[in-house]
């Protein structure tokens, strides 16, 4: 099998580029080596910048976003009885949009058949061949039969763990990371959320945020040890420490229910320079992780598409080399920002094992300057809603 551009992994990074080159045209095929539903089953982010709700509704994808989409005008940070609301509408004239991965996810699934975007699920042992030549090719097995598919260009939009990454020579990649001495215990929800706005809360227990999927399912998490074991968590716990973390007046408001999905996961800011190799160009999770806490994940794969799309689009519709050329440092810098922002948001909101009274003081000092600066409160709102492309 042969196409113009080979796309490993159906997350949001590899769907949306995969529609994007579809509606100019240009043939791609996407690789994924789960089926359907697991690619859907898996609970992941839930706030979107402007810069990707833009991404949809320029592909014509935004009906349910539109529908179902909360804006969010604002979101609140907790520090014991000081509750600080970053007013970003007010701040920056943008909004973000509360929408789960889940749904994008869907949404994006969804429209491939009739927009014409081959998706082949079940696709195991997927391997790069021959990225830094003029001839790159994959091979996967489906169904137990050998399968080759030829391509002029490779993208990895396959995760973390995806093998993309690990095609680039280690003579030629870097890695950065910070790996964080905690995770976060999430819990999904049927109830009603505790506040119309997220709150990012600082206790003394460890951080918690009260996030939300829609007015009817909550989204909750809170800090817990990197290796803790989720069977100490039965949903009582997990509500009475949330009830704790959150302060009086959220324990008050908040609904408490069954949870439908439970899950651990790890904190860690990482990045691997650079974004391409020849034939192969890396989008998303499979080059970058951020901690959560500045909701940045999906919102990254979202932008380093943006980049790639323009840069092939114009490869293949006016031969321009320019923007493949500089696809990587493009797509660094605004990653090597939402990393600072992410990181420093996680600092300010996490209780960390090895901290001292001195770092306290630091957390309580910069949560001070916060409450009172415009300037601040500025500089948080505008990384919130994305940094422009
Ligand atoms: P993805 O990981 O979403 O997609 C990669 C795809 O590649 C997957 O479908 C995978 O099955 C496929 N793949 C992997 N290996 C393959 C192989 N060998 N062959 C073929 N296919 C392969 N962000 C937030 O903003 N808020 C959150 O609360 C949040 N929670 C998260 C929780 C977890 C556990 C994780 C891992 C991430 C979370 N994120 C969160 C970040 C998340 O949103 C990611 O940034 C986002 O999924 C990145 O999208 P992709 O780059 O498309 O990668
Ligand atoms: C979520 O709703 O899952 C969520 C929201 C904001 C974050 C992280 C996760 O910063």
């Amino acid at each position: 099998m042969k196409t113009q551009v080979a796309i490993i992994g159906a997350g949001p990074a590899g769907l949306l580029l995969g529609h994007l080159l579809g509606a100019e045209g240009i043939e791609c095929v996407v690789v994924e080596r789960a089926t359907p539903d697991y690619v859907l089953g898996r609970i992941r982010a839930g706030v979107l910048e402007g810069g990707t709700t833009d991404m949809l509704t320029q592909l014509g994808l935004d009906a349910r976003l539109k529908a179902e989409g909360i804006p969010h005008d604002g979101f609140c940070l907790a520090d014991g009885e000081r509750l600080i609301r970053i007013d970003v509408a007010a701040l920056t004239g943008k909004h973000v949009t509360v929408y789960g991965q889940t749904e994008v996810t869907r949404d994006l699934m969804d429209a491939a058949p009739e927009r014409g975007l081959q998706i082949i699920y079940s696709a195991s042992d997927v391997a790069l061949h021959d990225v830094a030549s003029d001839a790159p090719y994959l091979t996967y097995t489906q169904g137990g039969r050998p399968e080759r598919l030829n391509a002029q260009y490779i993208v990895g939009c396959d995760g973390y763990h995806g093998p993309a990454r690990q095609a680039i020579p280690a003579r030629i990649g870097q890695v950065f990371e910070r790996v964080y001495p905690f995770g976060w215990l999430g819990i999904l929800a049927d109830v009603p959320p505790c506040h119309h706005e997220l709150i990012y809360a600082n206790h003394a227990n460890g951080f918690a945020l009260a996030s939300m999927r829609s007015t009817t399912r909550s989204r909750y998490y809170i800090q817990v040890p990197v290796d803790e074991d989720i069977t100490q968590w039965p949903d009582e716990r997990v509500w009475d420490e949330l009830a704790v973390r959150l302060g009086p007046e959220a324990a008050a408001a908040m609904t408490r229910g069954p949870s439908i999905e439970k899950s651990i996961a790890p904190l860690r800011s990482f990045v691997f320079e650079p974004m391409r190799y020849g034939k192969l160009f890396l989008c998303g999770d499979a080059a970058h992780i951020v901690p959560p806490t500045g909701a940045k994940g999906l919102n990254l794969a979202a932008s380093d598409v943006a980049y790639l799309s323009t840069a092939l689009i114009a490869k293949f519709k006016h031969n321009d080399n320019g923007g493949i050329a500089g696809y990587s440092g493009q797509a660094l810098a605004r990653v090597w920002k939402s990393e600072r922002f992410s990181w420093s948001l996680t600092k300010l909101m996490h209780r960390f094992p090895d901290d001292g009274p001195f770092e306290r003081r630091m957390q309580v000092a910069e949560m001070e300057y916060i409450a009172n600066s415009r300037a601040m409160q500025t500089s948080i709102a505008e990384n919130y809603v994305g940094l422009p492309l």
